[in-house]
């Protein structure tokens, strides 16, 4: 254990989970690490949500405000949410529970930009009280050498009275030399980010930490938790293709070139198929600045089509990270991990002229997104960092199946029933159809390649829409809004649509 606490001092702090969780008062905001089921305290959330069943079996309140880098994963999210135990909760999850606990109202959800999170806390908008951070390792100077995530763990560590580091002995030591932490001075005094390049590194392989603020360390030896991508279905593989379409129709236009394409990629299988596509591509020196590195990401590593990822969290099936813990130092040179606030980074996402893809839930006949909302009430999962990253690319794409719940429902729709990025930043919408470029297009213009990308079982229902949008006092964008949403009040009334 010595070579993971190097500093003797903090040695005498090791504690279990349910001592440390005497730090965390009813009504605390807790920043944790963790993003995508990676870097996440292992063993706080279950003890702190033990805590809160006995306080609660008692009669007394007990309920804390977290706030991580993203999704972390059941044995985090889930259990807290089971228990009762959330009051508040931002930026971004994607837990069955607590999904049901956002949605019934049991708890309060913050859908926040993931850049915006930690410069949130920066300046004081959100006082943090006790971080709990996943560490590979502790240097004998007492900094912090993070886990498989970066996350918010600078500002969190920095804002928070006390702080709880998990070194979990199941993460390899070996990751300690990706991560690349940089931070952002305070306003008044910022400062150009100095990364020109995806690949460049500007900090320091720790978080710096004043070791005083360390009031306990929990030992762990558990796995990251995220789920097996599924192998690539029919329609992921044509929506691939298509998206690879509009690549070669950039290149042939000379807006792109072969060598050097920068990619921004949203988790999912789907992008999944993307990297899967990438690798038979003519496309070499791929690189990644983005949120999440995944396992395309590491196929196109290993090919050497892909020279490096930045990014802030791994995002690995179980085999994957794996691989990953095992030949971690292998990996070290083609990838970074760095602050959400950094990975992110508005100013550095249009510096290096990326090109961001995503998921949605739909997406309307103008191009408005919807990434979160079902039917414009049930919360999926959150923005993420898609906001982040179409608002400030390059080129912003969306990818998804033209249909929904078992063909119930069309992903395009005349009027999203809630918009998270608007059709100023969603530039090509693509499904199993096709691509729909919708740049330098007026509103009216963009209709019929819309729907030309929809389900062919859809298409007539869109036009007839459109037709009667026409007639109407026809406007800049038309709509006919007593019918608007008729495909999602269909969807309702179908009794399909999961409204926990
Ligand atoms: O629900 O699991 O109950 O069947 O939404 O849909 O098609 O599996 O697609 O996994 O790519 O998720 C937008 C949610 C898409 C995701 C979203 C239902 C569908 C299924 C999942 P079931 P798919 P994906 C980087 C960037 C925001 C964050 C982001 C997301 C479930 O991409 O969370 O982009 N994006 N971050 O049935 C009703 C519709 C629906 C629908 C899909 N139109 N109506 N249900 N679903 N479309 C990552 C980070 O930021 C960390």
């Amino acid at each position: 254990m010595s070579e993971r606490i190097a500093n003797a001092a903090l040695q005498g702090k090791v504690m279990s989970a349910e001592e440390a969780a005497q730090f965390i008062d009813n009504g605390a905001t807790v920043g944790m690490s963790g993003f995508t089921g990676a870097g996440y305290p292992k063993a706080l959330p279950t003890a702190i949500a033990e805590r809160a069943k006995k306080e609660h079996a008692a009669g007394n309140d007990y309920k804390i405000n977290v706030l991580t880098g993203a999704s972390t994963a059941p044995d985090c999210d889930g259990v807290l949410a089971e228990a009762d135990a959330i009051n508040y909760r931002a930026p971004y999850q994607s837990d069955p529970s607590m999904r049901k606990a956002i949605n019934s109202a049991a708890m309060k959800y913050q859908d926040i930009h993931l850049s915006h999170m930690g410069m949130l806390v920066q300046q004081n908008f959100i006082d943090v009280d006790v971080a709990v951070i996943e560490a590979v390792r502790i240097t004998e100077e007492g900094n912090v050498v993070p886990s498989s995530a970066v996350g918010n763990n600078v500002e969190y560590m920095d804002a928070a009275d006390k702080i709880i580091i998990e070194i979990n002995e199941w993460q390899s030591l070996e990751l300690e030399g990706m991560h690349d932490i940089w931070e952002m001075p305070k306003l008044p005094n910022r400062v150009p980010i100095p990364i020109t390049k995806p690949g460049d590194r500007i900090g320091t392989p720790y978080i710096e930490v004043d070791p005083e603020k360390i009031v306990a360390i929990v030992k762990t030896d558990e796995a990251d938790r995220n789920a097996p991508f599924k192998p690539a279905d029919e329609i992921s593989e044509k929506i691939a293709g298509n998206f690879l379409d509009f690549l070669e129709a950039e290149v042939a236009a000379g807006r792109l070139s072969y060598d050097g394409y920068i990619m921004q990629s949203g988790v999912g299988n789907v992008p999944n198929a993307v990297m899967a596509g990438l690798l038979d591509s003519k496309f070499n020196n791929i690189q990644a600045y983005t949120e999440v590195i995944q396992d395309g990401m590491v196929d196109l590593i290993d090919s050497g089509k892909m020279t490096v990822a930045s990014a802030t969290s791994f995002s690995l099936s179980p085999e994957y990270a794996h691989k990953m813990n095992e030949e971690a130092s292998n990996y070290r040179e083609h990838i970074i991990l760095r602050p959400q606030q950094i990975s992110n980074h508005p100013e550095v996402i249009r510096r290096v002229g990326l090109i961001a893809t995503n998921g949605m839930i739909e997406s309307d006949i103008y191009g408005n997104i919807n990434s979160t909302n079902v039917s414009g009430t049930r919360m999926m999962n959150g923005i993420g960092g898609s906001g982040d990253f179409t608002r400030n690319a390059y080129i912003s794409s969306f990818i998804s199946p033209s249909e929904a719940k078992d063909g119930k429902i069309s992903t395009i729709v005349p009027f999203a029933s809630h918009i998270d990025h608007t059709e100023h930043d969603a530039m090509v919408v693509i499904t199993e159809y096709g691509y729909a470029d919708l740049r330098g297009l007026a509103p009216r213009d963009r209709v019929a390649k819309m729907i030309a990308i929809a389900h062919p079982d859809y298409r007539a229902q869109l036009e007839e829409y459109y037709e009667r949008a026409l007639k109407g006092k026809a406007l800049h964008t038309p709509h006919d809004l007593g019918t608007a949403f008729s495909f999602h009040i269909n969807l309702a009334e179908n009794g399909t649509m999961r409204l926990d």
